[in-house]
């Protein structure tokens, strides 16, 4: 991939790794602990130590059945957050975790670099304020609101469905102003997917391959790990570390995950593997 995302030019096949800041106090997995901006600063600066790449600050939980945010408390979540890690010096770029157009503006007048958005451009505004920001945007595969994602988990061929409709997102992007090289595709592992259809889309990621559109994955702690191990989502880290050496090794650019050194060391180790295959060619 080659992608300038704030300061930092992503270049090269990665893997890059996008650390977890929620800041939420209903997350699934953090429970509330960075609802404080100050501890949600706090955690932002430990993944930068432990080699994240980037970091992704969220105000709202997607996990179903969470109650919606309203844009305004979404804001009182996030921006401080990325307003403190500017101030005070932060220089990994940081990723807005929203869905919500004018959210998305304010984190990126506060100083944020990419706009995630896992609804892939839900909000009809969305595309114009990413447009006219010039920055990069990961679209995300989903199927209807957070509350009823669940009921929509139905596919013939999930990888074709999926694929189909991430292209759909990106051509609404392109039709926003949004040039194709600022944008970064995600199958959204979980989202109005069971737990079938998430490790379909991992086995068979590569066919995802859009020209021009580095992937990215979130597997991490997500409950189709659940769903195999029996782990909740507290001890489903080896799991996590399972899906992101298999999204290396098939090629996968960006890696959102909570545990950023576990998952540095996974990602970095297959990617060697995986350099190590290239270079041993055929016989
Ligand atoms: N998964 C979650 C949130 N945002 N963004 C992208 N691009 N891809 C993902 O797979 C993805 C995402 C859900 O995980 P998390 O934020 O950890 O939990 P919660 O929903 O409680 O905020």
């Amino acid at each position: 991939m080659r992608m300038r995302i704030g300061a930092r030019l992503f270049d090269g096949p990665g893997p890059f790794v996008m650390g977890v800041v929620n800041a939420t106090p209903d997350s699934f997995s953090d429970g509330g602990r960075f609802l404080e901006r100050d501890a949600a600063v706090a955690h932002a600066l430990r993944l930068a130590d432990e080699g994240a790449d980037l970091v992704d600050v969220g105000g709202e939980s997607t996990r179903p059945g969470a109650p919606p945010v309203a844009a305004e408390e979404e804001l009182r979540r996030v921006v401080p957050v990325i307003a403190a890690l500017r101030a005070r010096g932060f220089t990994l770029p940081i990723s807005v975790d929203t869905w919500k157009a004018r959210v998305a503006r304010e984190a990126l007048a506060a100083g944020a670099d990419l706009v995630n958005d896992v609804t892939g451009l839900a909000d009809p505004d969305m595309g114009g304020v990413v447009a006219a920001a010039g920055v990069p945007v990961v679209l995300q595969h989903m199927r209807g609101t957070f509350a009823d994602m669940a009921s929509r988990a139905a596919y013939g061929d999930v990888v074709a469905e999926v694929g189909a409709e991430l292209r759909a997102a990106l051509a609404r992007a392109e039709a926003a102003g949004i040039p194709r090289d600022r944008v970064v595709l995600d199958p959204g592992i979980g989202f109005a997917k069971d737990a079938r259809h998430s490790l379909e889309l991992l086995a068979r990621i590569g066919e995802l391959r859009t020209p021009g559109c580095p992937l990215l994955v979130g597997p991490s702690r997500k409950s189709f790990i659940g769903k195999i191990t029996g782990a909740p989502a507290a001890e489903r880290l080896p799991g996590t570390l399972a899906a992101v050496t298999a999204c290396v090794l098939a090629g996968v650019e960006l890696v959102r995950v909570h545990d950023v050194a576990a998952a540095r060391q996974a990602a970095d180790v297959a990617a060697a593997i995986r350099g190590a295959a290239r270079a041993a060619g055929p016989l």
